[in-house]
C-alpha cells in the first residue's frame, strides 16, 4: 500500500526487490566492514583490509567463471596430474591464477603458498616485496564436484612475515596455526558466501550479483555445543581406528534418551560440509585412512585456517588427539587428520578414540 508505514524490518529473507533505495544503506558491504573493525588490528594502516578485499575480487571474480562454467566449456580436467598426484581441474588452474592475480596486483601480500603449485611463491613488486602478508590458500577445495554441480570452495589462511625475516622463502609461511592473523572460505553454493575471522569472531558475507557486493548476512557467528549431523566417508570405515568405527557404532544406535541416531551428511566438499556444521552445528572428520596415513586435508591451507574460524565460533579442531592450531609445521603441503566442529561431538569422539 502506497504510503504504507507498517513494511517489515529488513532481515536476511528480505528481497532485494523489497527494498528501498534508502533501506539499501541499511546493507553493510564487506568493505564497510573491513573498515569499520579495522581499529580492531595494533598499528592498523589498511593494509591487511587491503588484502581482505583482494581476496574478495578475486572470488567474486571465480565466481563468475563458475556460475558460467558449463556454458564456456570450463568444466573438466586440465589434463595435468596435479603435485599431489592428483587430476587437475580447469577450474583449479583458473581459480588459482585469479587469486594470484589480484595479490599480485594488490600488492599487501609477500609470499603465496597454493595447494596448486608446489613451491611458495614469492610475490615481488619492483623488484622487492614490499608486501607484509603471507596468504597460504586452496583455491578451489572439491573441485572434482564442480562439472556435477555440487557446492566447492576456496580456503585462505593469512599470516604476517616475520619481523626482519628478509626475502620471503617458505620458511616463513611454516607457521603454526595459532599465529594466523586471519582465515577464511568462500563457499560458491546455492549463494556465494564469504566466512572469515581475524581473531575477533566470525562474520559472513553474501555476493548479491545485483550489486556485485558481499553483503554483511551472517553476524557474529556461533556454531552450537552439540549437533545431529557427522561428516565422513564411511567407505573407510574398514580402516579407521577402532576407537572411531565405535564412535560411527555408537552415533547410528536407536537410543531416543541420547537422541540418537544421528544423520550422516558427507557432500564430498570439505568447505560445504564444514559451512553446514558452522551454522546447524555437527562434526567433520577426515582421519588416517588405507589410501591416506596422514589424513587426506592439508594443514596449512585446509586444516588450520577453517580450525582458526571454529574456535573463533566456539567449536574446535583436532587430529583426534592435538590441537590443530599448536601443530608445528613442517612442509607446505603436508596433511593431518582432522576432527572439526562442535565441541560437545568432539569431545566425544575424543573419549572414544582415547578407548575410555
Ligand atoms: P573423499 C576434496 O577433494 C576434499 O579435499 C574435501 O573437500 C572433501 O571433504 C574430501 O576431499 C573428500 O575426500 O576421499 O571422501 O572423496
Amino acid at each position: 500500500m502506497r504510503g504504507d508505514t507498517t513494511k517489515a524490518p529488513i532481515n536476511k529473507f528480505t528481497m532485494l526487490s523489497e527494498v528501498t533505495s534508502q533501506e539499501i544503506g541499511d546493507l553493510k558491504t564487506l568493505e564497510q566492514f573491513i573498515i569499520e573493525r579495522q581499529e580492531e588490528h595494533e598499528h592498523s594502516t589498511g593494509s591487511f583490509s587491503r588484502l581482505i578485499r583482494d581476496l574478495s575480487v578475486a572470488a567474486k571474480i571465480v565466481n563468475w567463471h563458475m556460475r558460467r562454467g558449463g556454458i564456456n566449456n570450463i568444466f573438466g580436467t586440465t589434463g595435468e596430474i596435479n603435485v599431489h598426484g592428483e587430476v587437475q581441474q580447469v577450474m583449479d588452474l583458473l581459480a588459482h591464477k585469479e587469486f594470484v592475480r589480484a595479490l599480485r596486483r594488490g600488492g599487501e601480500c609477500c609470499l603465496i603458498g597454493s595447494e596448486e603449485h608446489s613451491e611458495a611463491i614469492p610475490i615481488a613488486t619492483n623488484g622487492d616485496s614490499d608486501g607484509d602478508y603471507i596468504v597460504l590458500l586452496d583455491p578451489l577445495d572439491g573441485s572434482s564436484n564442480i562439472e556435477v554441480n555440487v557446492s566447492v570452495g576456496t580456503i585462505f589462511s593469512i599470516y604476517r612475515l616475520p619481523a626482519g625475516w628478509g626475502t620471503p622463502t617458505v620458511e616463513a609461511a611454516l607457521q603454526p596455526g595459532v599465529k594466523q592473523i586471519g582465515a577464511g572460505y568462500v563457499v560458491y553454493g546455492s549463494s556465494t558466501i564469504l566466512v572469515y575471522t581475524t581473531g575477533h569472531g566470525v562474520n559472513g558475507f553474501t555476493l548479491d550479483p545485483s550489486i556485485g557486493e558481499f553483503v554483511l548476512s551472517h553476524p557474529n557467528i556461533r556454531i552450537p555445543d552439540d549437533g545431529k549431523m557427522y561428516s565422513i566417508n564411511e567407505g573407510n570405515y574398514n580402516s579407521f581406528e577402532p576407537g572411531l568405527r565405535r564412535y560411527i557404532k555408537w552415533m547410528q544406535t536407536e537410543n531416543s534418551e541420547q537422541n540418537l541416531p544421528l544423520s550422516t551428511r558427507y557432500i564430498g566438499s570439505f568447505v560445504a560440509d564444514f559451512h553446514r556444521n558452522l551454522l546447524k552445528g555437527g562434526l567433520y572428520m577426515y582421519p588416517s585412512t588405507r589410501n591416506n596415513r596422514n589424513g587426506k586435508l592439508r594443514l596449512m591451507y585446509e586444516a588450520n585456517p577453517l580450525a582458526f574460524i571454529a574456535e573463533q565460533a566456539g567449536g574446535g579442531a583436532t587430529d583426534g588427539h592435538n590441537r590443530i592450531l599448536e601443530i608445528t609445521p613442517e612442509k607446505l603441503h603436508q596433511r593431518t587428520p582432522l576432527y572439526i566442529g562442535s565441541k560437545l561431538m568432539l569431545d566425544k569422539a575424543h573419549s572414544f578414540l582415547r578407548g575410555d
